[in-house]
Formats: C-alpha cells, sequence, structure tokens
C-alpha cells in the first residue's frame, strides 16, 4: 500500500466527461508534477475542484477539473486526486500515461475498494455491497445493495459475533476453575444464548436463495411442445417483438436469451425449440439445447396449448423433481379442450393478453417463496458469506452437542471459537492475500 495507483474510473469509450483518479501516498505530488493551474494541487483545500491543464513534457494534453480529497476522509483513506478530464478514448489515456509518468502505478481491479476495506473504512460485506450496486439489474437488487453497503449484513454478523464472544468468556472462566463443573443453571443459559446465535446464523443463511436470485437472476426456460405458443410467450414477457413466431410448428431451432426485470426479480427467459420427434439435425440439436437449458434451469415455464388435446410431456426425464415447474396453458382465447378440465395451471393468451398479468404474479411468488422474504428485509448474502455461516453454523452446532453431553469448557470453548472465526470472516477478518484476490478480481477497474 506503499504505491501511489492510478486508473481510468470511468467506462472506455467516448464521453462527455472522464475520471481518472489517483490514491496513495504520492497522489498529491504526482498531481503537482503534471497540473498547471492557479493553485498547485498541493495548496487546493480538500474536495474543492480547480480548473487547469494537464501538461506533460511542455505539451498540452487536456483542460481538466482536479479536485483533492486528503486522507483520512478519502474514498480509500489515503490521498486520492481526481482528474475530470474531456471523455475521449486518446485524451483519457494520455492523461493516464501521464500519471503513470509523474510516478504512479496502474491499479488492479477493484484495489482501489481494497484499499477502503483495508484502512477500515467499510468490512469486507460493504466493499462486496460496492460491485453488488454497480451491476444492480432490477429496483430490488438495487435496494439490498444498497442497504449491505450501509452495513446492515455488517451490523448483523456483528452482532451474533458479540453473542459468540460472550459465551465464549463465559465458558473459558470455567477452563480457568478446572475443579469447577458448569451448574445445570448456567449450562442452561448459555445453551438459550448459543441457540439464540444459531437461529441468528440460520435467519442470514435462509437469505442465501434471494441473494442469489438478485445477483444472478432466475433462469427461467420455457418448454413445450411446437406451436404451443412459447415465443409469443417470450415477446409478451419482454414487451416487443424479439423472437419469429409463425404458425408453422418447428419455427424456433436455436435458444433465445433476453433478461426481463419482473416485479424487480431479474429474470434470464430462454426461449426454445419446441420438443418433438424429429428427424431434422438441425432441429434435433436445438432440442438437445433445450434439454440442456432445462438442466440448468432455476424456474421451468411449461407451456401447453389448452386448445389441444392433453399429452405426456416428452421432457419430464430430463428434469429433477426438485426444480420448480409452472404449468401454463396458452391459447385461453380459444376454448379449452376436455382433456385440460380440472388441471391446474395458469390460463393465459399470448393473443389477447388476458392472464397474463396473473402470470407474473405466479411466477413472483413462485420464486420469492411467497413474495415476503424481501419485504421482511432485503439483507441477502452472498455464496462467500453463505459458505462461512454455514462453517458457523457447524461448529455452533457442535458446541451445543458438546454443552447438552456435558464435555468439559475447553472443549466447548474450541467449537465456539472456531464459529466465532467463520462469523468474522463474513465481515472479513480476512487477512489472506487469496481471499482478497478472489473477491476485489471481480471488480471494475478503477474502482
Ligand atoms: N389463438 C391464439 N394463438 C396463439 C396464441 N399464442 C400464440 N398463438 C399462435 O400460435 C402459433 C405458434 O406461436 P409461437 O409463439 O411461434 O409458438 P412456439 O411454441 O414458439 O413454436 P415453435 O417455435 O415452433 O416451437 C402462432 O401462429 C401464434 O400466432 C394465443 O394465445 N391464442
Ligand atoms: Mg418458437
Amino acid at each position: 500500500m506503499n504505491d501511489t495507483i492510478a486508473a481510468v474510473s470511468t467506462p472506455f469509450g467516448e464521453g462527455a466527461i472522464a475520471v481518472v483518479r489517483l490514491s496513495g501516498p504520492r497522489a498529491v505530488a504526482v498531481a503537482d508534477a503534471i497540473f498547471s493551474s492557479k493553485k498547485k494541487a498541493g495548496e487546493l483545500p480538500s474536495r474543492v475542484q480547480q480548473y487547469g491543464k494537464i501538461i506533460e513534457d511542455g505539451r498540452v494534453i487536456d483542460d481538466v477539473l482536479l479536485s483533492v480529497h486528503r486522507a483520512p476522509a478519502s474514498y480509500t483513506g489515503e490521498d486520492v486526486v481526481e482528474i475530470n478530464c474531456h471523455g475521449g478514448i486518446l485524451v483519457t489515456r494520455r492523461v493516464l500515461d501521464a500519471v503513470i509518468a509523474g510516478g504512479a502505478r496502474v491499479a488492479e481491479p477493484g484495489e482501489f475498494t481494497q484499499r477502503a476495506f483495508l484502512h477500515g473504512k467499510m468490512d469486507l460485506t460493504q466493499a462486496e455491497a460496492v460491485m453488488d450496486l454497480i451491476r444492480a439489474q432490477t429496483d430490488l437488487a438495487l435496494r439490498a445493495a444498497t442497504e449491505q453497503l450501509e452495513g446492515r449484513l455488517g451490523a448483523r454478523v456483528r452482532e451474533i459475533r458479540e453473542l459468540l464472544l460472550n459465551l465464549l468468556a463465559h465458558i473459558e472462566a470455567f477452563i480457568d476453575f478446572p475443579d469447577e463443573d458448569i451448574d445445570p443453571d448456567t449450562g442452561a443459559t448459555l445453551l438459550k444464548h448459543l441457540d439464540d446465535a444459531r437461529e441468528k446464523i440460520a435467519a442470514l443463511l435462509r437469505t442465501a436463495d434471494q441473494g442469489k436470485i438478485l445477483r444472478e437472476g432466475v433462469r427461467t426456460v420455457i418448454v413445450g411442445e411446437p406451436n404451443v405458443g412459447k415465443s409469443s410467450l417470450l415477446n409478451v414477457l419482454l414487451g416487443y417483438e424479439r423472437a419469429i413466431v409463425s404458425a408453422l410448428p418447428g419455427t424456433t431451432r436455436d435458444t433465445i436469451e433476453e433478461v426481463i426485470n419482473l416485479r424487480g426479480i431479474p429474470l434470464r427467459l430462454v426461449d426454445t425449440a419446441g420438443l418433438r420427434e424429429s428427424e431434422d439435425a438441425i432441429e434435433r440439436e436445438g432440442m438437445a439445447r433445450t434439454l440442456q437449458h432445462i438442466e440448468r434451469a432455476d424456474l421451468v415455464l411449461h407451456l401447453a396449448d389448452g386448445s389441444e388435446p392433453r399429452r405426456q410431456a416428452a421432457w419430464a426425464s430430463a428434469g429433477d423433481a426438485h426444480r420448480p415447474e409452472l404449468l401454463i396453458l396458452n391459447k385461453r382465447d380459444l376454448s379449452e379442450h376436455a382433456s385440460w378440465t380440472g388441471v391446474e395451471g395458469v390460463r393465459i393468451s399470448c393473443r389477447t393478453l388476458e392472464g397474463t398479468d396473473q402470470l407474473a404474479d405466479d411466477i413472483f411468488r413462485r420464486v420469492m417463496g411467497g413474495g415476503v422474504a424481501l419485504r421482511d428485509s432485503s439483507i441477502a448474502i452472498n455464496a462467500r458469506h453463505q459458505a462461512c455461516l454455514k462453517t458457523a453454523a457447524q461448529f455452533a452446532d457442535a458446541a451445543r452437542s458438546a454443552l447438552t453431553g456435558g464435555l468439559s469448557a475447553e472443549f466447548i470453548a474450541i467449537e465456539v471459537r472456531a464459529a466465532l472465526d467463520a462469523v468474522g470472516e463474513v465481515v472479513g477478518k480476512a487477512d489472506t492475500e487469496e481471499l482478497l484476490g478472489k473477491i476485489f478480481s471481480n471488480f471494475c477497474i478503477g474502482k
């Protein structure tokens, strides 16, 4: 962290303005070396923009606005300099080159945020929320990211740590007096605290599915026989004519993927080739792809033509029983074939749009488990948090068995301490380079 790092923090390409950002002990000195203005960068008050020019080898590269954000009151906790230059590809590049020539080095992806974490400006959950925020595709995802960035998840995790720390202190008191057994009253109190912590861990673990959905979207595949209206449904949900629709069975041969925002949930919607017996090589390849998509799907929308006789689905063997599947009967504008009477399913018409609002509600409910999850809290842990918390839960369970099994305090303490460590990793007592590298390498350059 002794280096001064620099990067273009805005996307690559043409734009009105681009931001080149520096952070580190020499940030202000580097700025002084290349910035020409009425005031030197070193003389500027913090967070005030100064107009000037970037000069390299006596030549003006660009007119810019420059601001200095002094440590520790900056994003990274170090001295930060931000240069607002013109947003051309070449001019931005030249400003960055000038900064590098002035003594900074090019930043790794996420290195600014990593420094913010290392300087204690934010915990790991907040650092991760920065990227969630940037990548959020729906309002719900954005809300979850914002709240995590504000530290709500971190606060819940620290609450669990406090509980476990307290518990550990009590248990360790017994280690100091090896002749004393844990009396039943104390044992019951300890157990209560342990169960309390365990329940709080479980509550966070229950938000994992929600976290995965908001971050990655729900892989949703529309499957059914040819001509039932799969492509029509894709178009209806998307709101425009994306896929070719025709009365000819076998119209869609390849899979078509689009992301839609359904009541705040990102759905990765896949329209597929209709499944039927076929000798056509291209159609068969299309169907093979359909089956692959079913394998990977989080949700299957099984579409059937309600005006046609009901038949056994041809792909049932491909799916596994745990995958949610929603039966949808299309072509409700035509009269329903008698074989569907009493069959549970959402009845819609892609032609008249009847029932499609109901369908959106049903999909939302299926995905969000009744829709309650997000209303209760917008906490949504990610896969890393989930792994740490699962480990913590296992150690908490082991501590419980040790306690109820009447094992000596030392043994209980070992398990509680292990649980504590696992919980701590969520917010980042992560001092291993490898873990930090893994987290921050997914970031954008310049963030
Ligand atoms: N009456 C009626 N016709 C519909 C409805 N939805 C789709 N169709 C018609 O059904 C035919 C097939 O629609 P597609 O959306 O191409 O069906 P598909 O399932 O994608 O078909 P393949 O790609 O061939 O597997 C077209 O002629 C549509 O206009 C509906 O709700 N009512
Ligand atoms: Mg189609």
